[in-house]
């Protein structure tokens, strides 16, 4: 008989969990607290977990998918039975939609009260409202959210395993292995080979990074392939800073020649989604060829027929280009080169105009201008971005240095992650976070100042308000009284929302004091928010995805 039967001595659920996220390396829970799992959440904080306490379950979640996508290890995020799951859940299934690893553990009622639907406190078949969106969704079980595509896992803890007396060795061997290292990936070497050979015929090479690379953490070996290769890049908005914006490389100020003319793209880490026009025309050639590295098998072909596919890790793969690429060997012409850094002079001269000039009240231009100018000097800072033309300006303007500090609506188009991924990579790195948020983007998660407030979070938030959804000016077509739809209150003073929780709130009408309020926060390492007045007319209907609403055929 093995010695560890001997040893066998009693626990129950609570401890169970606690000691499976120990051994699993886990030193962080972000969960709200309750029925049934308050218990829980007391006893891990008393065993030396991190415990961060939220306001609303999708932010703990969002907090605990990014992260799950900063750390390459699995975000928990622990909330109650039926609503507190259900609220949680939306971050699970962006953290899925996303590829970020996370653990979603939700107390539940009574297996046999729920399966009888007899009506128990917050009763939901939790596990399988799961299955849908999750990688894997268990009742006390295992399973790894990081081999393979990362994603969202779901797992169920009933109040009878939570209160149960229960014998260590018959209950735990399975809660254990819940988030072990996924192991390498290698891919084959003839794919390697192949996909040497096509970049080396192509004209107009292009590579698109994608964060999938970013999460892989393979920095130097991927800008060592980049630059090895001389191929013009682009990043996707959560892979900008991989390489340095900056880097001569960038092709992204002559996006759309790039994307219209590249013969071959070689994808590294990036899906051929939406956010690419799912390859397709008018945007992209349709003679293109394309390489894909990515971890998932079945992400080739999915949208566009890949001619050389490499299903590896993106650390396994870059390590196998490197070994064999020949200096020389990828050479991209140049016409081609010169075709790009004209085209981004033209965009960038244009750019800049609008940069320069100073608008009364500020555009998103100018305000952009001095965050930018202020995270210039300062490139270990995270900022997260969401709203619509907040989101896409921001992304333009911002210039990103180092990996993975840009943090956004990712793969969804979500507003509501704000708050959670700017107190999740503040917990889990240390460091500040400036969160450029659309007024209404930053409604959804807003009462989580006070979390951020709470826990002394390095953390500003700047609220861009322009007094609505896209725009602060439509009308109500009616002609009546109440707002339009998408119509913000007007002059709402969001920095005394956060006075309310001791932190510090600016209100900033010019490009200089914006500056100077950034740089001051940012010095204090303290909560702070500013309201940013944006001339309301600034914004454009949803962005730069005006083409996805649907035109009515009917007349206006
Ligand atoms: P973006 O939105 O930045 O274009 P996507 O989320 O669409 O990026 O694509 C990320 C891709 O990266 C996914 O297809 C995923 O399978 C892949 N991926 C994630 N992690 C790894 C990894 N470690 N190695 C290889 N591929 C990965
Ligand atoms: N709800 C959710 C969860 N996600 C969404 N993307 C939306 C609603 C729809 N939506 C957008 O796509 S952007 C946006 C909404 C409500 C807000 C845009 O307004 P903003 O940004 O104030 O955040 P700008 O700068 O005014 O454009
Ligand atoms: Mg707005």
């Amino acid at each position: 008989m093995p010695n560890e039967m001997n040893s066998a001595s009693i626990t129950d659920g609570f401890h169970l969990v606690v000691d499976a996220l120990k051994l699993n390396g886990i030193d962080t829970i972000f969960g709200v607290a309750g029925i049934p799992i308050t218990d829980l959440a007391r006893l891990a904080q008393a065993e030396g977990l991190r415990y961060i306490g939220f306001r609303h379950e999708q932010s703990a979640g969002n907090a605990a998918a990014i992260a799950g996508y900063l750390t390459k290890k699995p975000g928990i995020c622990l909330t109650v039975s039926a609503p507190g799951f259900l609220n949680g859940m939306v971050a699970l299934a962006n953290a899925t939609t996303n590829g970020f690893p996370m653990i979603q553990i939700s107390g539940s009622s009574d297996r046999a009260i729920v399966d009888l639907q007899q009506g128990d406190y917050e009763e939901l078949d939790q596990m399988n409202a799961a299955k849908p969106y999750t990688k894997a969704s268990f009742r006390v079980s295992k399973h790894a959210a990081i081999s393979g595509r990362p994603g969202g896992v779901y797992l169920d803890l009933t109040s009878e395993v939570l209160g149960a007396t229960l014998d260590t060795n018959a209950a735990t061997r399975s809660l254990v292995r819940v988030v072990e290292p996924a192991p390498r990936q290698f891919p084959d070497p003839e794919s390697i080979k192949r996909a040497i050979d096509l970049l080396a015929s192509a004209q107009r090479p292009l590579i698109i990074l994608g964060k999938g690379a970013a999460y892989a953490q393979a920095d130097g070996a991927i800008r060592a392939l980049v630059e090895m290769t001389g191929i013009p890049y682009l990043p996707m908005s959560m892979a900008k800073g991989l390489l340095p914006d900056n880097h001569k490389q960038s092709a992204a100020a002559a996006r759309s020649l790039v994307l219209a003319e590249a013969d071959v793209v070689m994808l590294i880490g990036a899906r051929l989604n939406w956010l690419l026009a799912q390859g397709k025309g008018p945007r992209w050639s349709p003679t293109t060829q394309f390489v894909q590295v990515d971890i998932s098998p079945t992400e080739i072909d999915s949208n566009r027929a890949i001619a050389a596919p490499v299903v590896a890790d993106i650390g396994s793969a870059m390590s196998a280009f490197l070994a064999v690429l020949k200096p020389g060997q990828i050479q991209p012409k140049a016409a081609w080169l010169n075709a790009i850094s004209e085209r981004k002079q033209h965009n960038t001269e244009r750019m800049a105009a609008h940069l320069n000039a100073s608008p009364n009240p500020m555009n998103f231009y100018s305000s952009l201008r001095s965050i930018r100018d202020v995270l210039a000097e300062k490139p270990d800072i995270y900022v997260v971005n969401e709203g619509a033309n907040t989101l896409d300006f921001g992304r333009d303007i911002i210039d990103m240095r180092q990996p993975r500090k840009r943090l956004d609506c990712g793969t969804w188009g979500v507003m509501g992650i704000g708050m959670g991924y700017a107190i999740g990579a503040a917990v889990v790195s240390g460091k500040p976070v400036v969160a450029v948020e659309g007024d209404s983007a930053f409604g959804f998660s807003g009462m989580e100042i006070e979390t951020i407030c709470r826990y002394h979070l390095p953390i500003v938030v700047v609220v861009f308000n322009n007094g609505g959804i896209y725009r602060g000016d439509d009308l109500n077509r009616s002609g009546g009284s109440d707002p339009s739809p998408t119509v913000l209150m007007k002059n709402a003073r969001y920095d005394k929302l956060i006075e309310a929780f001791d932190g510090t709130g600016y209100h900033v009408t010019d490009p200089r004091s914006l500056t100077k309020v950034l740089t001051d926060s940012l010095a204090s390492r303290k909560p702070a928010l500013i309201n940013c007045i944006i001339d309301p007319t600034a914004g454009t209907e949803s962005g730069h995805l005006q083409n996805l609403n649907p035109q009515s055929q009917v007349g206006k």
